[in-house]
């Protein structure tokens, strides 16, 4: 029988196998190592999962399918994008994450987010899988029709993959609406039925009321719920938001409906700073220049003139935008978007909560600084599970065939982040991690993933 030993080697195993079968894949790294950092005391105590060798099997994917996507644009040249979907675990339901279409996209980038997605989908209580997709393919100054014969390519080869009890994906970066749309009339075109085989659909074809708005509203009522541990509230602080796509632009919303003020937004070309706060008005300016005209937000101060505008740092530099001084901050943009300095930088600013809206988007040392300091840090999978949530209701409704009223959805998703919140905290609390979130959403999210998987056997 194992002892504590052989599972405290078995821990440390981990990095060396890491290096030695995926020596190219640094995302999927930085996210393993992340949450194996928080599963010793969990070894130490579960002897069944060292004997399971549990960690091992987490930590590969079931599936991981690459693909060629050709495609033409609109003067008839060819073109050929990579295509992707990881199937990372089904222990807890169907495969469900999201798709992501940008240059960067590759397979470190899928699997870090697939196995995150794993852990986050156990931390909804909803019966759902992890995995993730996407393409290398660049939707940034491409026209709606080359978008959409993209998405049918992408989709010709997707369809045989995926299905509503296999694997469900939605939207992430570069994937909205818009995509969803073309990737859905695609799938039911090529398999001649309407399921609830994407989420993120149309509110008339399927969708889910709040799902637009839900990854956004559920980091606001994480950040709400760690601040009401100590009887604090976001009423009246001053916070930054990064991004200015689908998570950043909820996340304002929901800041402002609160009594907070969002200060800043950016985008992969600058950031902007508004002193006087982003009201309900300049943010339906922002959603029409982000999702209607597909413009840059530098033109936010060409009609906002208190606020300035900065370009985005050099790759791995300090961003300027998490200097501004503020209280709240909820990174809604990409991974690693916050580094050590920039954790500095926010702690001389007065922050005293982070919430992840985006996926890793803090580097470790960046979470040592701020977790060092007492800011209280919401990690991504828990602070950012309310889009998935929702797309687990869309699911839902979708199986009924009956649509539920915004009302409902939103008071199911605020129940879900508050029961998020509180699992993660009683996780951490156990194991002997305190208050630490980060230990706490990796411990809760990983005990029922592991249990599943013991209780279906050797699969
Ligand atoms: P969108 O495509 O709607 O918006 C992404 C925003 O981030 C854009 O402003 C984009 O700028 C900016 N951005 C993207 N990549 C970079 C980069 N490398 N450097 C600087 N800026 C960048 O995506 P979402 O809002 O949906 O996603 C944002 C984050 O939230 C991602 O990390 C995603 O994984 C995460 N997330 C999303 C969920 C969802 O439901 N949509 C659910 C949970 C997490 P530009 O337009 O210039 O590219
Ligand atoms: O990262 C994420 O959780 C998402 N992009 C949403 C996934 C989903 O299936 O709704």
């Amino acid at each position: 029988m194992a002892d504590v030993a052989t599972e405290h080697s078995a821990v440390s195993d981990v990095r060396d196998t890491l290096e030695r079968r995926d020596p190219d894949q640094p995302e999927f790294h930085q996210a393993v190592i992340e949450v194996i950092d928080s599963l010793t005391p969990v070894f130490d105590r579960h002897q069944e999962y060292v004997r399971a060798n549990m960690i091992k099997r987490i930590l590969e994917p079931e599936r991981a399918l690459q693909f060629r996507v050709p495609w033409q644009d609109d003067e008839g040249a060819v073109h050929v994008n990579r295509g992707f979907r990881v199937e990372f675990n089904s222990a807890l339901g169907p495969y469900k994450g999201g798709l992501r279409f940008h240059p960067s996209v590759n397979l470190s980038i899928l699997k870090f987010l697939a196995f995150e997605q794993v852990f986050k989908n156990s931390l909804t209580g909803l019966p759902i899988g992890g995995g993730k997709g996407g393409s290398d393919f660049d939707p940034r100054g491409k026209s709606a029709s080359e978008v959409m014969r993209f998405c049918q390519s992408f989709m010709t080869e997707l369809y045989r993959h995926i299905g509503p009890d296999t694997d469900v994906p939605a939207g992430d970066i570069g994937v909205g609406g818009r995509e969803i749309g073309y990737l859905f009339g695609q799938y039911k075109r090529i398999t001649n039925t309407f399921t609830g085989v994407l989420t993120g659909r149309g509110p008339d074809w399927g969708g889910s009321e709040m799902r637009p708005e839900a990854t956004g509203y559920g980091a606001v009522y994480f950040a709400a719920a760690m601040l009401a541990e100590s009887g604090a509230s976001l009423e009246g602080m001053d916070c930054l938001v990064s991004g200015s796509g689908n998570v950043a632009q909820f996340t304002c919303r929901k800041l402002i409906e609160l009594g907070a003020r969002p200060i800043t937004l950016s985008d992969s070309g600058g950031w902007i700073h508004d002193p006087e706060g982003i009201t309900e008005e300049k943010l339906r300016f922002v959603m029409d220049l982000k999702n209607v005209r597909r413009g840059r937000i530098a033109e936010y101060c060409e009609h906002f003139t208190d606020a300035t505008w900065s370009p985005a740092p050099e790759a791995g530099a300090a961003n300027g935008l998490w200097a501004v001084p503020a209280q709240g901050a909820f990174p809604s943009a990409t991974q690693n978007e916050i580094n050590g300095e920039d954790a500095s930088a926010m702690v001389a600013g007065g922050i005293r909560v982070v919430s992840e809206g985006a996926n890793m988007p803090t580097t470790p040392q960046a979470q040592e600084t701020l977790v060092g300091e007492g800011v209280l840090l919401g990690p991504a999978k828990a602070a950012n599970a309310g889009g998935v949530a929702v797309s687990a209701l869309e699911m839902a409704q979708a199986s009924q065939r009956v649509p539920w009223s915004a009302e409902q959805v939103d008071t199911h998703l605020k129940a879900i982040m508050k029961r998020i919140h509180d699992n993660c905290l009683s996780a951490a609390r156990e194991y002997g991690f305190g208050n630490d979130y980060r230990h706490g959403a990796n411990i809760a999210g990983f005990r029922k993933v592991a249990d599943a998987m013991l209780d279906h056997g050797l699969v």
